[in-house]
């Protein structure tokens, strides 16, 4: 796949693809082109039978800075409405496969909230996180509201949001926007390895598994026991759910084939 503001790679590990915002010059401020790049990559990665986990990185000095303000700074209200940026963050959120973020340096704004769509975040201890919307006369609009109040709390994320404090890796963690801080040499490799840990499992199983915990963020508890229990069902339709119980009473490694 070859495009001008990411890079794709494809077997970075086993059923493992990598995808890199590639602005390095602008800190990887997502302009409208790299975000319609990545709608295009991320859904055909999920088409592909090749691929079963996906990272997503920047570089060592930002992950994202935030949408591109140079870009947004002359538009007015109706050019953002027909523009509908909207639809390209909803197509990277309906994303089925796993998404790994391996962030280092800034993860700014919709930096910040392109991080938040992903399933589960690897950071480096130089990584920081932060809505600094507030800024620039705006507020978040790609999610941060609601995404990091639901993981980090409604004291933190009003003062992140009202006062656009950045926070550290190492308080990210703490407050539980994100998986884990390593040092900065082996935040990819990390991402990369939970990534292929992941890819080792079926991933129809996978698929429904994701499917039904994000549930639980748009979902009352008995809706989302619900729709939990019935693709629990679904999956004894699956010849890896065979394949996994049979080789556990063998006492042997499962092949999964996501079939
Ligand atoms: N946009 C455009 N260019 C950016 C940028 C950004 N967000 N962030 C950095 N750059 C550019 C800088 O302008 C500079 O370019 P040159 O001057 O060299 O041409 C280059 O990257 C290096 O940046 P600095 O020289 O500023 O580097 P420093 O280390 O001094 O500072 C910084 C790093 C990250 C603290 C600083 O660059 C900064 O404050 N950047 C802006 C951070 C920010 O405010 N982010 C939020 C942007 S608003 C939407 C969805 C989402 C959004 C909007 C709509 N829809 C669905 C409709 C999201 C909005 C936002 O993210």
């Amino acid at each position: 796949m070859e495009f001008e503001f990411i890079l794709v790679e494809k077997e970075v590990a086993p059923y493992v693809a990598l995808i890199r915002l590639n602005r390095p010059k602008e800190l990887n401020a997502l302009n409208l082109g790299l975000m319609l790049e990545l709608k295009a990559a991320f859904a055909a990665l999920d088409e592909d039978d090749t691929v079963r986990a996906i990272v997503l990185t920047g570089n060592d000095r930002a992950f994202a800075a935030g949408a591109d303000i140079k870009q947004m700074a002359g538009k007015g209200a109706i050019d953002m409405l027909k523009i509908d940026q909207f639809s390209t963050w909803d197509a990277i959120r309906k994303t089925k496969k796993p998404i790994v973020a391996a962030v280092s340096g800034f993860a700014l704004g919709g930096g910040c909230e392109l991080v938040m769509h992903c399933d589960m975040i690897i950071a480096s201890d130089t990584a920081k996180f932060g809505q600094p919307e507030i800024n620039i006369g705006v507020m978040p609009g790609a999610g941060g509201t609601q995404r990091l109040t639901k993981a980090v709390g409604k004291a933190l994320a009003m003062e992140m949001v009202l006062t656009g404090k950045f926070i550290s890796a190492e308080e990210a963690a703490a407050a539980g926007l994100i998986n884990r801080v390593v040092p900065e040499a082996l935040y990819l490799e990390e991402a990369i390895k939970l990534a292929a840990d992941i890819a080792t499992r079926s991933p129809i199983a996978v698929q429904l598994a994701k499917e039904s915990v994000l549930k639980a963020f748009d979902s009352h508890l008995q809706e989302g026991l619900y729709f939990e229990r019935k693709n629990f069902y679904m999956l004894f339709a699956t010849e890896d759910q065979k394949e996994g119980m049979n080789a556990f009473v063998e006492k042997r490694k499962a092949e999964f084939k996501g079939k």
